[in-house]
């Protein structure tokens, strides 16, 4: 399964820049609260587990995964942020909102990011059953929000300039 093979929850400790001088945004959706809140736990530890003071991380809580990209976008109106990362879970029901609402927010995210220069990190489970979501929330498959964590703050330390484009990375 795909999956299995690109499950980054075991990645490599010592090889991730430390955070103790970033700050970050999380913004959570309501949603699927069992789904999110797990996100929301994986991710916030990770950030804390890399140095980041849980002073410099500033949460907000949004009615559902539609509202990502505006909360985001409220969010660092108040807190001069290096990313900002997004917990949500879309599940497949009988109609096709999934669709609306996955493509919404992914196209709001890289826009934010494009325009802001600033990563908004897509952390959205969009998947058939709760199961699915289940697995990835800490589960079989690991855990997607710790992934964003990591996501943030190797992307964080691009914007900073600092030390990860300097590493070697083998050829
Ligand atoms: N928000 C989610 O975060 N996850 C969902 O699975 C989800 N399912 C929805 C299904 C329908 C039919 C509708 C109308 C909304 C759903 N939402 C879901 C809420 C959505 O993200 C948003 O909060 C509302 O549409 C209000 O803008």
């Amino acid at each position: 399964m795909a999956s299995a093979l690109k499950n980054l929850s075991a990645y490599d400790d010592g090889s991730l820049p430390a955070a103790d001088e970033m700050l970050f945004g999380i913004v959570v959706a309501d949603w699927n609260p069992r789904i999110t809140h797990a996100l929301y736990e994986g991710c916030y530890d990770t950030l804390l587990k890399h140095g980041a003071k849980a002073d410099n991380i500033h949460t907000m809580q949004v009615p559902g995964s539609f509202e990502l990209p505006a909360g985001a976008r409220l969010l660092v109106a108040k807190h001069n942020v290096d990313a900002v990362i997004c917990l949500g879970c879309v599940i497949k029901g009988e109609t096709s909102h999934n669709e609306y609402i996955n493509h919404a927010v992914a196209n709001g995210l890289v826009n934010l990011s494009i325009a802001t220069g600033r990563p908004y990190i897509f952390g959205l489970l969009t998947t058939d059953n709760e199961q699915q979501a289940l697995d990835r929330a800490g589960g079989q498959h690991g855990n997607k929000g710790v992934e964003a964590a990591v996501t943030a703050i190797r992307m964080a330390a691009l914007k900073r300039d600092d030390k990860e484009g300097k590493r070697k990375i083998g050829f």
